[in-house]
C-alpha cells in the first residue's frame, strides 16, 4: 500500500523546499555560469547533509559534464545537477523488494529495530506493526525495551492501535531474555512476524553495544535463522552523525537496512545522498510523520520522482 505519489511529495516539501527549490532559486537569479554559482551549489548540498564527499563528487560531475556539452545557460545547470544525482541514488540499486511483502517460507519473519534514544523505533514498530496486521498477518511486538516502565505502555499502546499481540515483561529485566522468550513463543504459535522494540542506546557506549550482541545471540538461540531484517533506526534531522551511528551499530549486530524517520520534519533532504555514498546499507523504511499510516516502503523511484520531478508530472499521476 503506497500513499498516492502527490501526498509523498507533499510530506517531502519541507526537504524539497530548502534543497533542491533553493538551488533552483541559485541558478535563476545568475545570468552565467562561474565558480561563484558552483560554490553556491556546493554550499546548499553541504548544509543540506549530503556530506562534503558526496558534496564534492557531485560538483566535480556537474563540472565536467558543463564544460563538454558547453553550457553557457545557467538554468540549464538545474537540469544537469538533478540528473547527477538521480544517477547516484539509482546507481547499485539492487532489486528493492517491498518491506511489506514478507516470504511465504519464513515464519516466524523476525525484525529487530534498534537505534540512538528517540529516533523513532517504537513509533516505527507500531506502524509496521499496523501495516501487516492490515495485510491480514498475525503480528507479535516484543517489549525489549525494558529499562523504562513508559517505554513499555508505550508500545503497548502501540499495539493496540495497531490491534496486535505484544509480549510485555517486568521492567528491568533483561532485554535479551525478554527478546528469547518472545520469540519462542512466536514460533509455538505461528506468528507471520516478530517485531522487537529495543532501548535506545548512544552508539559511543561500548557496554549497550555489547548489549546488542548479547541480544543477537538469544534471538538466534530461539530460531538460528533470525533476525531475518535488522533495522536502524535514524532520524532523518541528525545529518553527518546518521553515518557514524550506522557503522557503530553494525559492528555491534549486522544491519540490514535502515528506517530514516523525521522525514517530512527536515528540509536537509541530503543525507540519502550521504548514506548512499557511505555506507553499504540500503534505507528501507522512509518515516514521514507521527500518524500510524505515515511510514513509506522506501522505493528509489519513487523517491527520485516525489522529489525531483516537475510540479506538472506529479499532478499528472
Ligand atoms: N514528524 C515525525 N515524528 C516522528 C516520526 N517518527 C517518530 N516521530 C516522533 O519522534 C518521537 C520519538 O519517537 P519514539 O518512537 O518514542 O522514539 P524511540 O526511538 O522509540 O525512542 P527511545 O525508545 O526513547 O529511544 C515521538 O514524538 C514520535 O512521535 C516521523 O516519521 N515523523
Ligand atoms: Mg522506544
Amino acid at each position: 500500500m503506497l500513499s498516492k505519489l502527490k501526498d509523498l511529495r507533499q510530506k517531502l516539501s519541507k526537504s524539497k523546499a530548502g534543497f533542491i527549490d533553493k538551488i533552483a532559486e541559485a541558478v535563476n537569479i545568475r545570468k552565467i555560469i562561474d565558480e561563484e554559482l558552483f560554490d553556491e551549489i556546493e554550499e546548499i548540498l553541504i548544509k543540506n547533509d549530503t556530506g562534503t564527499e558526496m558534496a564534492e563528487t557531485i560538483l566535480d560531475a556537474l563540472r565536467e559534464e558543463i564544460r563538454t556539452d558547453k553550457i553557457t545557460d545557467p538554468e540549464v545547470v538545474q537540469i544537469y545537477l538533478v540528473d547527477i544525482m538521480q544517477n547516484i541514488l539509482f546507481k547499485d540499486i539492487p532489486d528493492e523488494n517491498d518491506f511489506f511483502e514478507l516470504p511465504e517460507d519464513i515464519k516466524p519473519f523476525v525484525i529487530v529495530f534498534v537505534g540512538v534514544n528517540g529516533t523513532g523505533k517504537t513509533t516505527t514498530i507500531g506502524k509496521v506493526a499496523n501495516r501487516f496486521a492490515q495485510a491480514g498477518k498475525k503480528v507479535l511486538i516484543v517489549a525489549g525495551d525494558t529499562f523504562r516502565a513508559a517505554a513499555i505502555e508505550q508500545v503497548a499502546i502501540w499495539a493496540d492501535r495497531a490491534g496486535v499481540q505484544i509480549l510485555r515483561s517486568e521492567p528491568n529485566r533483561d532485554p535479551a531474555a525478554v527478546i528469547y522468550d518472545g520469540v519462542v513463543s512466536a514460533r509455538a504459535r505461528q506468528y507471520d512476524v516478530v517485531l522487537i522494540d529495543t532501548a535506545g542506546r548512544q552508539h559511543t557506549k561500548e557496554r549497550l553495544m555489547k548489549e546488542l550482541g548479547k541480544i543477537d545471540r538469544s534471538i538466534k538461540k530461539a530460531c538460528p535463522e533470525a533476525p531475518h531484517e535488522t533495522i536502524l533506526v535514524v532520524d532523518s534531522t541528525t545529518g553527518q552523525n546518521a553515518i557514524s551511528q550506522a557503522l557503530h551499530f553494525n559492528e555491534a549486530i549486522k544491519l540490514t537496512g535502515i528506517a530514516l524517520t523525521k522525514f517530512d520534519g527536515t528540509a536537509k533532504g541530503g543525507i540519502i545522498f550521504n548514506i548512499k555514498q557511505n555506507l553499504q546499507i540500503p534505507v528501507r523504511l522512509l518515516g514521514i510523520g507521527e500518524g500510524i499510516d505515515d511510514i513509506e516502503n522506501f522505493h528509489t523511484v519513487r523517491f527520485v520522482k516525489a522529489f525531483f520531478a516537475p510540479a506538472e508530472e506529479i499532478e499528472a499521476e
